[in-house]
């Protein structure tokens, strides 16, 4: 009961988290079943249809459903941690937003029992995004509509958040790396989301209600919708990646005992690609026709974005230079990110290159670029964030010898599977193809590609195994977890931190704040206010009771395509979400106080299990 009604920022995290994992798994089986179909010439596994269905349902789930609520999971666990809060601006909002997400991917993976999933690629190119027949395109819609809906308002409480609740002292260039990160990727949620909402609003009325917004024989036109989707998309692969570099940051910098090097150039680095973001969309529709200029110039922008990328990069390796490296799972997925994120980004810049682009697109070769990029860079950093804050967000660590093997076989798999697409690309395999015929010569990278996978597949069952055993007897962790090294406010309380987080406030001096007092002698953060009441907020049963409300509308609007009167279970629905905003509207909640004795008890029981 706790779990569906909290609006505690870490348990929220933590249901992030396990969702997020487990559309992974989903999206990991529907990776593997494109592998066993591609892994030889003309093989009948799957057909053309289901293919289809499957390697939409793939890019979605793992894009929206997958790495999406990991990035959520990490930042409210840890997020009002690294800035001294006690929780985030709007708890109630943050409890909204992780069930409208977890609604979202149950309405769209429904597809799968209810007439077949959606079929047009995760880019859902109109006009076959308007005209395709069955429902499976209406879930798409539906289900990202809502789920966009829940991370649209996360991201603006994570501005807010990060805004208006910082520790006293803790100024803009004193902020984690972390926090710096998820806070232009908010920024970057807050401009791009709204984008996808309108696109999805229009292929709504197109589907639904007859609009006509992108179908050309109606006198629509479907690179409308090429340009809404991608001012979405674009960003939102950077709204994927930033948090992967915050996370980089803050975990080589703690493994290698040193602080980060060229903190100020990062921060500027990280701004500059949120805002070069939004000026590269075109660069996914070179070869739609949009003329030489407009090309060009969509091309010398993209390619700027390497210059601060490689600023990064750069620290990184000079974070590394001279410092104390200690090689644990977290360190060896950062350390596994730097030269993997490097090639991807080479490839970047050869697909922004655009006479080589008209060669290039839709091929393989973009299929082997923007793996390196999602997996050899997010996928690497999330599980660089998982192993490193384990044992902060639960109070236990996760196993490091299962955790190298783990690292080891992601590695080699992932550039066994992706590495020989690049050649694929070059030798003319098209994306999106359900199978080749053998005289093209595909077969043996392939072959090798799909045995990669399967690593890959292993890798993760033995995440899987990892979290089982450790969940059952891991090794404790102290609120200093790894090494005594913590440099962040995080590591200067107790593992997993209590409810309120910070009994005082603390006072944050200098950059790295707790690594700051460990140096002057201290073995905790100097308080910024005497021990006193703390105020809570309550939780409520409202936000679950919400989001199941939009559920049911995008029912009731997905089943209207076929008969018209279920739009009356639409209304219901949206009656049962609009109501429960009313009612939370209506009802005063003033939270609950903790009394300072409650405190002190609580605190020095905390201590005494330390000790
Ligand atoms: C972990 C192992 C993974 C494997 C083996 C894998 C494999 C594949 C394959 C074979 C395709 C089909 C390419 C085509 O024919 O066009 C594909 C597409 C795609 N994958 Fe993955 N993938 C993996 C992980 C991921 C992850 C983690 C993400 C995102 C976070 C991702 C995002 C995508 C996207 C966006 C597409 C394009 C879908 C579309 O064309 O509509 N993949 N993947
Ligand atoms: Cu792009």
């Amino acid at each position: 009961m706790d779990w569906i009604t909290t609006v505690d920022h870490k348990k929220i995290g933590i249901l992030y988290l396990m969702s997020g994992f487990l559309f992974f798994l989903f999206g990991g089986i529907e990776a593997i079943l494109i592998r066993v179909q591609l892994a030889v010439p003309e093989n009948d596994f799957l057909s053309g249809e289901i293919y289809n269905q499957i390697v939409t349902m793939h890019g979605t789930t793992m894009i929206f459903l997958a790495v999406m609520p990991a990035i959520f999971g990490l930042m409210n666990a840890i997020v009002p941690l690294q800035i001294g809060a006690r929780d985030v601006a709007f708890p109630f909002m943050n409890a909204v937003s992780f069930w409208m997400f977890f609604f979202g991917g149950v309405l769209l993976n429904c597809s799968w029992f209810l007439g077949g999933a959606p079929a047009a690629g995760w880019t859902a190119y109109a006009p076959l995004s308007d005209i395709y027949e069955g429902l499976g395109m209406d879930f798409y819609v539906l289900g990202l509509q809502i789920a966009g809906a829940g991370t649209l308002m996360g991201g603006i409480n994570f501005l807010v958040t990060i805004v208006n609740m910082r520790a006293p002292g803790l100024t803009w260039m004193r902020l984690p790396m972390f926090t710096w990160s998820i806070f232009i990727t908010s920024v970057l949620i807050l401009f791009a989301f709204p984008a996808l909402t309108i696109g999805l609003f229009l292929l709504f009325f197109d589907r639904l209600f007859g609009g006509n917004f992108f179908d050309p024989s109606a006198g629509g036109n479907p690179i409308i919708w090429e340009h809404i989707f991608w001012i979405f998309g674009h960003p939102e692969v950077y709204i994927l990646i930033l948090p992967a570099f915050g996370i980089l940051s803050d975990v080589i910098s703690q493994h290698s005992r040193k602080r980060i090097f060229g903190y100020t150039s990062m921060v500027l680095a990280l701004v500059l690609i949120g805002f070069l973001a939004f000026m590269v969309w075109a660069h996914h529709m070179f070869t739609v026709g949009l003329g030489p200029v407009a090309n060009s110039v969509f091309a010398i922008m993209t390619m700027a974005i390497a210059i601060p990328t490689g600023v990064k990069i750069f620290n990184w390796l000079f974070t590394l230079w001279g410092g104390q490296i200690r090689f644990t799972t977290a360190n060896l997925f950062a350390l596994g990110f730097i030269p993997t994120f490097v090639m991807g980004g080479t490839t970047g810049v050869m697909l922004a290159v655009v006479t080589a682009d008209f060669q290039f697109h839709d091929s393989y070769f973009v299929v082997a670029h923007f793996h390196y990029v999602i997996v050899g860079g997010l996928v690497f950093g999330l599980f660089a964030g998982i192993y490193h804050w384990w044992p902060k967000i639960f109070g236990r660590f996760l196993n490091e010898t299962i955790g190298k093997w783990n690292f080891w076989l992601f590695f080699i798999g992932f550039h066994l599977t992706f590495f020989p697409q690049h050649f694929l690309g070059l030798m003319g395999m098209p994306r999106r193809n359900f199978t080749y015929p053998a005289e093209l010569g595909w077969g043996d990278m392939n072959f090798i590609s799909s045995i990669g996978a399967a690593f890959m597949g292993v890798a993760t069952i033995l995440f899987t195994w990892n979290i089982v055993v450790t969940s059952i007897k891991g090794e404790k962790a102290k609120g200093d977890a790894w090494y005594g090294d913590g440099r962040t406010l995080e590591w200067s309380i107790s593992s997993p931190a209590p409810e309120y987080n910070f009994a005082q406030t603390p006072l944050v001096k200098e950059f790295d704040a707790f690594w700051a007092e460990k140096r002057n002698g201290n073995d905790r953060v100097t308080p910024a206010e005497p021990l006193g009441e703390i105020h809570m907020p309550n939780n409520s049963i409202i936000p679950i009771i919400m989001s199941f409300g939009a559920f049911i509308a995008g029912f009731g609007f997905i089943f209207s395509a076929e008969n018209k009167s279920s739009l009356f279970v639409a209304a219901f629905g949206l009656a049962i979400m609009f109501g429960s905003m009313l009612v939370h509207s209506l009802y005063d909640d003033h939270g609950h106080h903790l009394i300072p004795d409650e405190l002190k008890q609580k605190e020095s029981k905390r201590k005494g299990a330390e000790a």
